[in-house]
């Protein structure tokens, strides 16, 4: 079956919010859509835990290891790094990227935890960037309502506040925002609209940067 890209590029998308801000099934809902308009399309995520640094990382965040703030900061960003030239592949053969995480979170997350906000940034240099970041606003009260904190390590509700406030600071005007607290149908409509734009402009030729 041969997709609809005909030679051109996929795009980058990636979802960023607080721990139940609803990303991870929006990205599920939006893979199937693109993937029914006959895209090439793939849902990714970090950290991607399946790596030897994600299996770190992953231990980390279960409470099962404990790693000084800094180099826990690293091992997240090298997870970045290990996929990137894959995801610069996906993406310059047609294969739109639907990413859960990237180094918004990385910064959000660690700056949260009173890391010096530049430090935090810096290691994210040379990443690819995203044709399109969209933020899933939630309040971190409502957030911690939805219940389901899975009882990982940043998973309650002071850390979480800190986090929002650092994403705040984070986020400029190319951002995308949709008020998570909506009914889902209507987050998952809004962000379907703001996706296939993005996707067609790529496919129309916007280039990859870094
Ligand atoms: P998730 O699998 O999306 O639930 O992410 C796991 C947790 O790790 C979540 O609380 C967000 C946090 N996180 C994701 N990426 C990073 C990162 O790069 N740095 C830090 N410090 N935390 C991150
Ligand atoms: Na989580
Ligand atoms: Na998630």
């Amino acid at each position: 079956i041969r997709d609809h890209n005909n030679g051109s590029r996929g795009a980058l998308i990636v979802l960023e919010g607080l721990d139940r801000s609803g990303k991870s099934s929006q990205c599920s809902r939006l893979l199937s859509y693109l993937v029914g308009l006959g895209h090439s399309a793939e849902l990714w995520r970090f950290p991607d835990r399946s790596t030897g640094v994600g299996k770190i990382i992953s231990s980390y965040l279960s409470n099962n290891s404990q790693l000084d703030d800094h180099t826990i900061h690293m091992l997240f960003s090298a997870n970045r790094w290990e996929k990137r030239s894959l995801m610069e592949n996906k993406l310059e053969t047609g294969t739109t990227l639907i990413v859960d995480r990237y180094s918004y979170s990385g910064v959000a997350f660690s700056s949260a935890k009173g890391l010096h906000f530049e430090w935090c940034k810096a290691p994210e240099i040379g990443l690819l960037a995203p044709d399109l970041v969209v933020y899933l606003d939630i309040l971190p009260e409502k957030a911690a309502e939805r219940g389901g904190y899975g009882g990982e390590r940043y998973e309650h509700l002071e850390f979480q506040k800190k986090v929002a406030r650092c994403y705040q600071v984070l986020r400029d005007s190319s951002w995308e925002i949709i008020d998570a607290c909506q009914p889902i149908e209507d987050v998952e409509k809004q962000l379907k609209g703001m996706v296939l734009d993005c996707v067609m402009a790529c496919q129309k030729g916007k280039p990859l940067s870094n």
